[in-house]
């Protein structure tokens, strides 16, 4: 049994297109999903805003709100909730250069618009966390943008939520690269430097994707152990990814197993979950993968989650601090490894 509950996205199972093929899958429709996913252990659902209302730029504020509630049934029906909404800045010919940092004032003003319609989202599906990947936020050619504009421009549209909505929470998925060359919000540090200068800091944390972290050449384990320290961690995306290349979204720990283990460490030992938060998946189906075997990479991540909730919960704390009174940090290290190893 795991202490924690644990989140999924309808994206995480997807047709298996890449940047150099197309679609090797069939499309399967979201109740099924939604059924499976039920299935399997999840007990809610993060979304994009147009998982919710799919073309959402094209729908009147009435159809966006009959859809949504829709939704929300589904989910009653389901017995799952939802975790976030996330408006997708990274898809309209609008961001094309960017959301809250494009060059253009209407585009900017579009960006901070797109999340108010995510809020109002939030609210009919049930949730009061808003979810920021700045995919766009940055520059393909480093002297395209104003750096400090750009980042003064992001605060600015975290406060437009804040102020639109008072209870709202906003947590900010920090990621180096990919699409964009240079992001302005590459790690943690980055993403609560934002969250101190916004109106309401308490109401924006930060999200740990462990990919990201890797991406950016740091352990995703002491980026969580960062925003737990400050009680800036609003959520979790675990998964994997095997060194600084394109961003993989791995079955979680199958990379980097010690990595993986020193994750779900932190998060027992600083009881991530208390307050409600999931611990999110966001791992996708390898493109060799067929459609009969499309939900195994989302099983094992979990399987592993709560292997390594077991071994978390064998890792002896006498015998670390003995290691460490005896500064014999070898010993330490081999004790884990054997540890993991079942030796
Ligand atoms: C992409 C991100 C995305 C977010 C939600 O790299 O991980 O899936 O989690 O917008
Ligand atoms: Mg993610």
């Amino acid at each position: 049994m795991s202490k924690f509950r644990f989140s999924v996205g309808p994206w995480n199972i997807h047709e298996g297109a890449d940047v150099f093929g197309p679609a090797v899958r069939p499309t399967i429709a979201f109740a099924e999903k939604l059924a499976n996913f039920k299935k399997i252990g999840f007990d809610a659902v993060q979304f994009h805003d147009d998982d919710v209302v799919p073309e959402i730029d094209t729908k009147s504020a009435s159809e966006i709100t009959a859809t949504a509630r829709q939704v929300k049934q589904m989910l009653d029906d389901h017995g799952l909730k939802a975790e976030f909404v996330a408006p997708r800045l990274w898809e309209s010919p609008r961001t094309i250069d960017g959301a809250f940092t494009s060059n253009s004032e209407a585009e900017r003003e579009y960006a901070s618009e797109r999340s108010l319609r995510a809020v109002d989202l939030c609210r009919e599906i049930g949730c009061d966390l808003l979810g920021f990947w700045y995919a766009r936020e940055g520059t393909l050619c480093a002297e395209s943008k104003d750096m400090h504009a750009g980042v003064h421009r992001m605060i600015e549209g975290l406060n437009r939520v804040l102020d639109y909505d008072g209870t709202i929470r906003i947590f900010i998925e920090p990621k180096p690269n990919e699409p964009i060359d240079r992001s302005f919000a590459p790690t943690m540090g980055h993403a609560l430097a934002l969250s101190a200068e916004t109106i309401d800091p308490p109401r924006v944390g930060g999200l740990v994707e462990s990919a990201h972290a890797t991406l950016a050449g740091l352990d995703p384990a002491n980026e969580m152990a960062f925003a737990l320290a400050l009680g800036k961690l609003f959520g979790v995306h675990l998964n994997d990814q095997n060194g600084m290349k394109y961003d993989q979204d791995k079955a979680f720990g199958a990379e980097n197993l010690r990595q993986a283990f020193n994750q779900v460490r932190v998060l027992v030992e600083n009881d991530f979950g208390a307050r409600g938060e999931y611990v999110g998946l966001d791992v996708k189906a390898m493109r060799t993968q067929k459609v009969e075997l499309c939900y195994e990479h989302l099983k094992n991540s979990l399987q592993m989650v709560r292997l390594l909730e077991q071994k978390v919960a064998a890792f002896d704390y006498k015998i670390q601090r003995q290691f460490i009174e005896a500064r014999d940090y070898e010993g330490l290290e081999m004790y884990v490894m054997k540890l993991l190893l079942g030796a």
